[in-house]
């Protein structure tokens, strides 16, 4: 063999990144086995939800934080909240809409903006759904009541983004994401926070986030293990819950933390770190949300860091093209929600994000429900499109389409959201 090519051969199988296709085909999903959820570090069978609370969720955790999104920073920051703006007729009188501003620390320079609808027909504490959104709060309805985003946005197009800043001509652009009517009638609220607030979806926006909060002396970005970009936003759905404790309007102990794709990545490590949420809804989560990444399906760990390596912790990308060395798989990151409901959802088009990924991380983590005497999901073969499954405390559907959030996704969602939570 020519000695070249001897050379490239080497170098291709030692990364297996040259050769490896994204795959596609189920028939090319190579053999795998998944980390056991129920053996500790130490080799120690958990059979007892008090056991997995005490030892294992513990392990599980510092094992995601350590190796996936990195570790998120405990020290309470001071919030101050600030009512900036209420309608009580909003939306043809169907709404109250609030506008909250969230300062972190004292003169950061650093804060959020909260959207919030509350059904006005319902009396009390109504039950929530929180969730980020991609590009400033007024995408989720066409209400000119809504304040537009200043901050810098990804993606869009003018006339709704110019220079990469929101305008008018933005409102409503994801209201189809949101079903915000459908939402109060079921009387539910919603509360959303543009993640751009958190943190610029962009590599280089660490110095603009909220991780300049935490910084070290001379610090300009995280460590390999410290958080990301989905850890800050999972870190501002905490601090989201935080003001919700203190609104009256909203029961907080029936707040459901949803995501759609990247932020459904945000949503399940929020949900999987603050037991204060209630149920957690991934919408489209695919890779390093809820898909099983040794299956190597659609998106990979190679694939991932390399366009967004400010999503997770500098750690993940040592697991690109090495997934079976990685000490976990996505499934621990659904027991990690246990033994509160999730709901899972895939969408048939949606190869990328691994539909069947999804599911089986959904089904794998049924055993730890099981401590808890729940039952999980049963059949090892996701159901087919647009048949809702899981009547207890796991929920899954595979709607026909592609990569979006629907209202046929918030109808699901709000028929589990109402039995979790067992609304009159
Ligand atoms: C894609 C990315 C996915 C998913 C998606 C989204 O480009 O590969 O992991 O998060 O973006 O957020 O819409």
């Amino acid at each position: 063999m020519n000695y070249w090519i001897g050379i490239w051969l080497f170098f291709s199988i030692a990364t297996n990144g040259f050769t490896q296709k994204t795959i596609r085909d189920e028939s090319l999903v190579p053999p795998y086995k998944l980390p056991e959820l129920l053996t500790t570090n130490s080799g120690k069978t958990i059979n007892a939800g008090r056991d997995w609370e005490k030892t294992r969720r513990a392990e599980l955790l510092k094992l995601f934080s350590e190796n996936v999104y990195g570790k998120t920073p405990d020290k309470k920051i001071p919030l101050r909240f600030v009512v900036t703006r209420v309608d009580s007729s909003a939306l043809g009188g169907k709404a109250i809409r609030k506008e909250i501003t969230v300062f972190f620390g004292k003169n950061s320079g650093r804060s959020m903006e909260m959207l919030l609808y509350f059904p006005r027909s319902v009396k009390g504490p109504v039950p929530l759904f929180l969730g980020l959104n991609f590009a400033g709060n007024q995408v989720v309805h066409a209400d000119p009541g809504i304040s537009i985003t200043k901050r810098w946005v990804r993606d869009g197009k003018a006339p709704a983004v110019v220079d990469h800043h929101a305008t008018e001509a933005s409102r409503g652009s994801q209201a189809g994401d949101w079903a915000v009517e459908d939402i109060l009638a079921r009387g539910f609220g919603l509360a959303t926070i543009f993640c751009g607030d958190l943190q610029p979806d962009r590599a280089d926006s660490f110095d603009e986030s909220v991780h300049t909060l935490y910084y070290k002396k001379g610090q300009t970005k995280p460590e390999p293990d410290e958080w990301g970009a989905i850890g800050a936003w999972a870190w501002g759905l905490s601090r989201a819950m935080d003001y919700l404790e203190t609104d009256t309007n909203v029961n907080a102990r029936q707040v459901a933390v949803i995501g759609h794709s990247r932020l459904g990545k945000a949503a399940l490590w929020a949900g999987a770190q603050d037991a204060r949420f209630a149920m957690v809804v991934s919408n489209n989560s695919g890779e390093g949300g809820a898909a099983l990444t040794r299956r190597k399906f659609g998106e990979t760990i190679a694939i991932i860091t390399n366009a967004f390596p400010h999503w997770f912790c500098g750690n993940y990308k040592n697991f690109a093209n090495r997934e079976n060395d990685l000490p976990i798989d996505f499934h621990g990151l659904i027991a990690l929600i246990a033994p509160r409901p999730v709901y899972v959802a895939s969408a048939s088009e949606d190869w990328w994000a691994d539909p069947k990924g999804e599911y089986l991380s959904a089904y794998h983590a049924s055993p730890v429900y099981a401590l808890y005497d729940y039952q999980g999901l049963t059949s090892p073969e996701p159901p087919g499109p647009d048949q809702p499954i899981g009547a207890d405390k796991i929920g899954y559907h595979m709607r026909k389409g592609g990569h979006t959030m629907t209202r046929f996704d918030w109808a699901q969602y709000l028929n589990f959201a109402e039995k979790a939570f067992e609304k009159p």
